[in-house]
C-alpha cells in the first residue's frame, strides 16, 4: 500500500507522480495545502518528513523521502516496468543528470516561481512579520524566504536563474541529438526528474528559453507531454497558473529590504 503525501503544483510532487503512473502503481493521494494551511509544517508531517517539505511516500508503514531518493525507491522496488538502464555506466550517467537537476534546475526555477505566483501573498507584510510567520518557520527553507523578503527576489536573482534554465534546456539539447529521450532510445529518470521543471517554466510563460535555441528540447516537450503519465499526473488544478494569478517575474521596483 502506498501513500504519497504531495501537493498538486508542487514539482517535486509531480516528479515522483510520473514515476507512480509511469510504473502503473496505484496511491493514496494525500494533497497537502502548502499555502495558508501550511500542512506541511505541522508536527505530525513533520515526524515523517523533518525537512518540512512534500513530497513523501509512505510504503507499508515505512517512510521514504525526497522526490530523486523516492524515484529511485521505486525503481528498485517496483522493477516490472524498466526507468533506468541496465548497463552500469548508463546507469550512473543517468544519476548524474538527476543529480545536476536536482542542485541546478530544480532550485533556479523557485526563483520566477515564487516572485511571479506566491508573491502577492505576503503583499504589505513588514520585514519582521514575514520572518516570524513565513521564514523561520521553514526547517530548510529558512534562508530561500529570507532571501526572498516580503518583496520577492532581486532582479538579478532572477536572472541568474532564467541563466540557468536556458544552461539546462542548452544541456538537454545537446544530449537529445542522440534521443527521443536524454539517455537516447531509453526512457528514464532522468526525463522525469526534469520534465516538471520545464512544464513550470511553461507554465510561466518563459518557454522562449528554448524554443528558438534549443528545438530539440521543443520536441522532447511534446513527445513527453503525450504519455498518459504526464496527462495523469498534470490534471487540471495541477499548474500554477491555474490557481494564482501570475505577476512579472521582475519588479522593478523591488528594493528587497
Ligand atoms: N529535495 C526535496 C525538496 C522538496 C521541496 O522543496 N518541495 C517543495 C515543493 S516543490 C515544498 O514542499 N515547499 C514547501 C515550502 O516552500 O514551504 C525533494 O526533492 O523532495
Amino acid at each position: 500500500m502506498l501513500t504519497l503525501y504531495n501537493a498538486a503544483h508542487s514539482t517535486c510532487s509531480q516528479k515522483v507522480r510520473i514515476c507512480l503512473a509511469e510504473k502503473h502503481l496505484p496511491f493514496e493521494d494525500i494533497r497537502l495545502d502548502l499555502g495558508k494551511a501550511k500542512e506541511h509544517l505541522k508536527p505530525d508531517y513533520l515526524k515523517l518528513n523533518p525537512n518540512g517539505v512534500v513530497p513523501t511516500l509512505v510504503d507499508d508503514g515505512r517512510v521514504v523521502i525526497d522526490s530523486s531518493v523516492i524515484c529511485e525507491y521505486l525503481e528498485e522496488k517496483y522493477p516490472e516496468v524498466r526507468l533506468s538502464p541496465d548497463d552500469l555506466v548508463e546507469r550512473a550517467r543517468m544519476r548524474a543528470w538527476m543529480r545536476f537537476l536536482e542542485e541546478v534546475p530544480t532550485a533556479a526555477v523557485r526563483v520566477p516561481s515564487f516572485n511571479m505566483g506566491f508573491l502577492p501573498r505576503y503583499e504589505g507584510m513588514d520585514r519582521k512579520t514575514f520572518e516570524g510567520v513565513e521564514s523561520d518557520v521553514r526547517p530548510i527553507r529558512k534562508q530561500f524566504y529570507r532571501r526572498m523578503g516580503p518583496n520577492g527576489f532581486k532582479k538579478e536573482d532572477v536572472q541568474a536563474s532564467l541563466e540557468q534554465m536556458g544552461n539546462t534546456c542548452a544541456r538537454m539539447n545537446a544530449a537529445l541529438a542522440n534521443g527521443p529521450w536524454l539517455l537516447g532510445d531509453q526512457f528514464t529518470l532522468a526525463d522525469i526528474i526534469v520534465a516538471p521543471l520545464i512544464d513550470r517554466i511553461a507554465d510561466l510563460g518563459m518557454d522562449d528559453i528554448w524554443t528558438e535555441k534549443y528545438p530539440r528540447v521543443t520536441d522532447w516537450y511534446q513527445r513527453i507531454q503525450t504519455r498518459p503519465a504526464f496527462q495523469e499526473t498534470f490534471y487540471p488544478g495541477a499548474r500554477m497558473s491555474e490557481f494564482l494569478p501570475l505577476q512579472p517575474a521582475i519588479k522593478e521596483e523591488t528594493v528587497n529590504e
